[in-house]
């Protein structure tokens, strides 16, 4: 399908202001790429910005019904802002960064709950940045339903915000940006088949369209703390409201010293730190009460991922003995039912009398994994036969359960989670934070190598925090 005319002479405009260059371009995420667009350039060029914007939002089904928009932070913030004057249509602001922890407003501006918020972007690559935009708007009690956008890079950024909820409008393609430009005699046809080959081998893998279940008010976490039966649920609970925080860090460092390390960094945005202690090269036997101090200062719980499997009584000596003295030092332990209800006996037996709890493996992240149908059903049946023990559950998505939600006393804990959906190369799958907590009735996401890896892991635990709690927020609503 050929572009409009208006749209045509858009595209020449935004090449004659060198804002979308060709060539080799290194882009944040590392990869190279054989084109550049950069967009914040457009402010110097009034008429241009105002022939945008219109044609921005004529380019909207006439059924999109919105009323308010908000841009993107920073580059659509004048685009929004032009859409908002010429239409007389109020406008909000989403702040980028919040001054006070946990405090704050994240949305400025007047608005009423239920109202629809449009989105204005700018370039949509993986949707991230919409879906940073959509989560505090949600949590406030705006509905957001549709995003608008100049260009769609069609690189799953429409993929994931489907999955979100959110439909994608884009004024043109980036593919079909190339094509004027070479029919007008900008590029070359060799460009364009660079350009052709970069998005197909960067293209996103596709992301399954999810069932969104019909979601059942939940009580929020203060209520539910004076449900649970055990003394470490309860606090869980508790420290989740003091920090607003449903964030745990799966800690997979490389050694105890930079796991104490990350501790101290991320402990303040967190409620739960998970450790695999058996992979850490220097391991000594002080490593539990250092982590424990930490935990401590910034009021987090220890939860070891031993993921416990044996019988009873082997268990028993486990959790207790070796080397690693868990019980010492974890608040929380896991393990899966694959044994039967015998493995809970055992470790109760060790864990009560400390004040100990237990997460039961119902669910698994990774693809192809058995821990589904009558399986998670048991592992919800013994739970609930053990409920003073038992604090909850690791799961992927606890609303598709029969009889969803589950008891409230028992926790939703979700690892396989990344602010883009998609997965690694050993079939780990993640979901965003709003997916699991919102659409998968989750409580906690378990986010690892999303935070780890990060260039500032304190602030990508910090921008978890928030989506994950926004998400939390919104349900609540
Ligand atoms: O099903 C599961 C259960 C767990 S506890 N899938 C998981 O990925 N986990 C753990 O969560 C896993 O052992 C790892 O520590 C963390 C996920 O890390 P990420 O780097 O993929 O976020």
């Amino acid at each position: 399908m050929s572009l409009s005319p208006s749209m045509e002479s858009l595209i020449l405009q935004l090449h004659e202001i060198s804002a979308v260059k060709f060539g080799s371009f290194k882009l944040k995420s590392g990869i190279t790429s054989p084109i550049y667009i950069d967009l914040r350039l457009i402010v110097s060029f009034p008429s241009l910005l105002s022939q945008i914007s219109q044609t921005l939002i004529s380019s909207l089904p006439p059924t999109t019904a919105y009323d308010v928009v908000c841009g993107v932070p920073y580059t659509a913030l004048p685009i929004a802002t032009c859409v908002s004057v010429s239409r007389q249509v109020p406008m909000l602001m989403r702040r980028k960064e919040i001054k006070d922890y946990g405090t704050s407003k994240s949305v400025e501006g007047v608005f009423a709950k239920d109202q629809t918020c449009l989105i204005i972007e700018d370039l949509v690559t993986s949707g991230t940045s919409v879906l940073e935009t959509a989560a505090p708007l949600r949590a406030a009690g705006l509905v957001v339903r549709d995003a608008v956008v100049l260009i769609d890079r069609e690189q799953g950024g429409r993929e994931n915000l489907e999955e979100n909820g959110i439909k994608l409008h884009s004024m043109f393609k980036l593919t079909e940006m190339v094509r004027v430009l070479r029919e007008k005699g900008k590029v070359e046809e060799e460009m364009e088949k660079t350009v052709a080959r970069f998005l197909e081998e960067n293209r996103h893998v596709a992301v399954k369209a999810v069932e969104r279940p019909v979601r059942v008010k939940g009580l929020e976490f203060g209520e539910r703390a004076k449900l649970t039966k055990n003394a470490t649920g309860k606090r869980l609970f508790e420290v989740m409201v003091q920090k607003e925080s449903n964030l745990c860090l799966a800690a997979d460092v490389g050694t105890a010293k930079e796991l104490l390390d990350l501790a101290e960094k991320v402990g303040p945005e967190i409620c739960m730190l998970k450790t695999h202690v058996d992979i850490l090269p220097d391991f000594t036997p002080d490593f539990g009460s250092k982590l424990r101090s930490i935990a401590d200062k910034y009021n987090f719980l220890i939860f070891e991922d031993r993921k416990f499997a044996d019988i009873g009584n082997t268990v028993t000596m486990q959790y207790e003995g070796g080397i690693f003295h868990i019980l010492d030092w974890a608040d929380i332990v896991n393990a899966h039912i694959i044994s039967g209800p015998g493995i809970v006996d055992g470790l109760k037996l060790k864990g009560l009398p400390r004040g100990r709890g237990l997460l039961l493996l119902a669910e698994m992240s990774s693809a192809g994994n058995l821990a589904t149908g009558d399986y998670t059903a048991a592992a919800v049946k013994i739970a609930e036969d053990h409920s003073d023990f038992v604090i909850g559950f690791i799961s992927v998505n606890p609303a598709s359960w029969p009889g969803a939600p589950v008891n409230p006393a028992l926790i939703q804990a979700t690892p396989g989670v990344q602010m883009v959906a998609g997965g690694d190369a050993l079939g780990q799958q993640y979901n965003t934070p709003y997916s699991v907590i919102y659409d998968r009735g989750s409580d906690i996401i378990i986010v690892g190598r999303g935070i780890i890896k990060a260039a500032d892991p304190a602030q990508a635990a910090r921008e978890y925090r928030l989506q994950g709690w926004d998400a939390y927020l919104a349900k609540c609503i």
